[in-house]
């Protein structure tokens, strides 16, 4: 098949998916081709069969917001239409589904199909918000085939849009390769001192991931348990909770790492990770976490409990339970053999439920029904 593939090319689950899935559909040897403002963080060395496509946003001074819906629509039916693709994949509805309606109005052609996969806040926040509602719904309902990332997202979606549409559930799947790597001793030894717990957050530290509760929790287990924790990301909420850290004393306990490009190394010194989401449709964080056979503690918001299988690969609690996540992580600090259970039941659920080699077979099987019509 000829894929084309619009993705936001920065960091983002969406687009960590959206660009491994490219990377395996070429390794099966399809022609990818992928469209957007920027290369896909992800798709950083050469790769045979996949091209990208970059779209240039022109600036002009009546402009005060440039319209990239409408660069990116142009540039669309031009791939679409000259590398004469079967269709176009665009992961996060807003734009995208937008912009590959307006493509495929431009080129006046059936001969491809569009398929939109919904992510998260396209749904949750951003698209069902009323001044994108009826746009987003019109483009999910003109789209060709829609994916959701779990159960709760496509419930979401058909709820909040009254859509009459189907959508088919395909859960993320696992970017990275299986397995923990070897931990590096002075890494871990940078951080934490012998017999002390090491907890990890990943996130854009925006409102909805809770990061100042993360703090919260931590000033509890600190009373109990020697923890240090790995705060991997940055976003609008670092500001405030690095202020709460310094008002509570705790420099020397949570580290702000920033943005990381690989994350691997970070996890593999990790013994538990946290995430405290008001809404998570999915957590590709946490499935990173399993998949390195990390424990985590999360909300039970959204599509986290498809994910993280509370009793089993950790622990899942209400939004703003503070008490009762700070009290999970001390009895995983304190029970070694209960710790090891659920990190192995973690890569465990991750290997059987997430692997690639299953899930992108379905996207495939998905493309080739929605091309048969
Ligand atoms: O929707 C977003 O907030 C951004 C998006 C992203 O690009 O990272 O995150 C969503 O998609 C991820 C990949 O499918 C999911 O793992 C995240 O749970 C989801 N975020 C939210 O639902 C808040």
């Amino acid at each position: 098949m000829k894929i084309g593939i619009t993705c936001y090319p920065t960091y983002g689950g969406s687009g960590v998916i959206a660009t491994e899935l490219g990377k395996k559909l070429a390794h099966f040897g399809h022609e990818v081709h992928f469209i957007s403002y920027a290369l896909p963080y992800r798709l950083n060395e050469f790769t045979t069969n996949i091209y990208f496509h970059e779209v240039e946003v022109l600036k002009y001074p009546l402009f005060e917001y440039p319209p990239y819906s409408l660069s990116l629509a142009t540039k669309m039916a031009e791939v679409i239409e000259f590398q004469k693709l079967d269709l176009l994949h665009v992961h996060y509805a807003i734009p995208h589904a937008t912009s590959a309606f307006l493509a495929s109005r431009i080129i006046q052609s059936d001969s491809f199909k569009i398929i939109t996969t919904l992510h998260g806040t396209d749904i949750t926040l951003v698209g069902s918000d009323p001044s994108f509602l009826p746009i987003t719904k019109f483009s999910i309902e003109q789209s060709d085939g829609v994916t959701a990332v779990s159960n709760f997202l496509r419930d979401e979606t058909i709820r909040a849009f009254d859509l009459q549409k189907s959508i088919e559930v395909i859960p993320n799947f696992v970017p990275l390769n299986l397995g923990r790597p070897h931990p590096l001793p002075e890494l871990r030894n940078r951080y934490a001192d012998s017999g002390e717990t090491v907890i990890t957050h990943i996130s854009n530290f925006r409102p909805l991931k809770r990061i100042t509760d993360i703090i919260e929790i931590v000033r509890k287990v600190l009373k109990k348990q020697a923890v240090k924790v790995l705060m991997v990301g940055d976003g609008p909420e670092r500001y405030q909770a690095e202020d709460l850290c310094r008002k509570y004393n705790m420099c020397d306990k949570i580290f702000f790492l920033g943005k990381q490009e690989s994350i691997s190394d970070i996890l593999s010194i990790t013994d538990l990770f946290l995430l405290p989401s008001a809404t998570e449709s999915f957590g590709l964080a946490a499935l990173e976490a399993l998949a390195f056979g990390i424990p985590c503690i999360t909300t039970n918001a959204g599509g986290l409990p498809e994910v993280n299988v509370n009793g089993e690969t950790g622990f899942t609690f209400d939004v703003g339970d503070i008490d009762g996540m700070a009290e999970a992580i001390v009895q995983l600090c304190g029970d070694e053999t209960l710790a090891k259970k659920m990190g192995e039941n973690a890569a465990d659920h991750a290997h059987r439920s997430f692997a690639s080699d299953q899930i992108v077979p379905k996207y495939i099987n998905y493309y080739q029904k929605i091309l048969r019509g």
